[in-house]
Formats: C-alpha cells, sequence, structure tokens
C-alpha cells in the first residue's frame, strides 16, 4: 500500500512521524502541505485541518499520536511504545505531554514568534517568549528531567517518548533558545542524541536548510 505524508517539515508533529518513517526505512512520499490556508480537500483527510495527516491506500488519518500508533500496528512491531502495557502506557503519557503541554511554549510560542511571525509581518512577542522561557517551560523540563532519571531514554531503551519530547525541543532551537544543559543535562542530553541518530540527523540537515533560508540566518 502506497503511504503518503502531508505536512511541513519544522512542524514538530510531522518530524515525530518522518523520524519513525526514516528510523524505519518505511517507504513514503512527503506531500508539502502547510498548516494554514489549507485547500478544501484536505479537510477530507485532516479534520481539524492541521499537520500531519496521511493517506495510506485509501485509508486517511489525522493526528500525529494517532498516526504513530497506527504505524506500530500496520507495519509490525517498530518498537515504538516499549515493552510491556506499562510502558506503552508511560509512552504515550509522555508524548501527550510533549505534544499538549511543551507544544503551546516550545513551538506555538516561541517557534512560532521567532520564526513564522516574521515571514507574514507579525511582531514578535518577546514578552510571551521571556514567560515561557523563565517561569512556564521550567517546571516542565525539571519533571522530565526527574522523569529520565539518569538514563539515556525514557524507559532506558529508545521509545516514541523520546521522540515525541525531542521533537518539541528541536522547535525551540529553531525559535533561537538552547536548553540549559547546566540545569537539565538529561534533557539536553536526550536532544542530543536524538538529533544525532542515523535517520534523524538527515531531517534535520534538510530542516536547517530551509530554516536558514525562512530566516536568512545563513
Ligand atoms: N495533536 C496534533 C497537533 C497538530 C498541530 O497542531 N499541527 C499544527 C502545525 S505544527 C497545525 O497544523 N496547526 C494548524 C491549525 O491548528 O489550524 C498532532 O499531534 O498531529
Amino acid at each position: 500500500m502506497s503511504l503518503t505524508v502531508y505536512g511541513a517539515i519544522l512542524s514538530p508533529f510531522v518530524r515525530k512521524i518522518r523520524i519513525i518513517l526514516a528510523e524505519h526505512q518505511i517507504e513514503h512520499e512527503l506531500v508539502a502541505q502547510a498548516p494554514f490556508k489549507q485547500p478544501d480537500w484536505y479537510y477530507e483527510i485532516s479534520p481539524l485541518g492541521r499537520i500531519p495527516a496521511i493517506k495510506d491506500g485509501d485509508f486517511t488519518l489525522a493526528d500525529s499520536a494517532v498516526i504513530a500508533q497506527y504505524l506500530e500496528e500496520s507495519r509490525g512491531k517498530l518498537h515504538l511504545y516499549g515493552a510491556s502495557a506499562q510502558e506503552a502506557a508511560r509512552v504515550r503519557w509522555l508524548e501527550k505531554f510533549a505534544d499538549y503541554e511543551l507544544a503551546p511554549l516550545a513551538t506555538f510560542t516561541c517557534f512560532r514568534n521567532r520564526v513564522l511571525k516574521p515571514l507574514i509581518g507579525e511582531p514578535c512577542d518577546e514578552q510571551a517568549i521571556s514567560k515561557a522561557l523563565t517561569e512556564q517551560l521550567p517546571p516542565l523540563f525539571d519533571y522530565l528531567e526527574q522523569e529520565l532519571g539518569g538514563q539515556d531514554f525514557f524507559l532506558g531503551t529508545y521509545s516514541l517518548a523520546d521522540i515525541a519530547v525531542a521533537s518539541q525541543l528541536i522547535n525551540l532551537a529553531h525559535g533561537g533558545e538552547a536548553i540549559d544543559s547546566a540545569r537539565w543535562p538529561g534533557l539536553a542530553g536526550l536532544l542530543r542524541r536524538v538529533s544525532d541518530r542515523q535517520g534523524v540527523a538527515g531531517l534535520l540537515a534538510d530542516e536547517q536548510r530551509l530554516l536558514a533560508k525562512m530566516t536568512q540566518r545563513g
């Protein structure tokens, strides 16, 4: 069955899916779809108009968490959810934490203000970014640091939890903010380990090239 992914490569949710597909060498076509001004036909694939969405043969599906689980169940064991029901539940919790707690700050505040708003001539809200960085993100990072518990990955072995959290931290970095490795060494290490993985590094190189073009950062 031919698999098509709709999305934009700088979206953390699209990245989550692209990382899974790249690491498991799952053949697919990426169709560029921006998260705004979607054509009418796109709502049939993604009812809320969001990215990512997929088409697998005639079957369509939206939402990165739902897509990730579908890939796990339809493409054979990808080992995204650990080795037990409890590990799987913990992965889903951490993925939800990344998608619904980190994303509003790392992606929709920092990345959107610094990278996307200038492109459409809107002012960057540095006050919102500063509040996110100094007040809102630190307790979330503290929690994740504690969840890592000094291990390389949340479960000890690599899982979707690591991909989901790193995906949001990458958008924070794209927005010009590095995680403080003195305060959160585990989380900074996780980001480095995921980014350096074979399969992920190539995707990030493409993202950097696009980002440089968009921001003319060189
Ligand atoms: N829970 C969704 C979130 C997807 C999402 O919010 N994507 C953003 C781009 S990063 C989007 O499409 N925004 C457009 C909109 O909300 O209309 C997922 O995991 O796929």
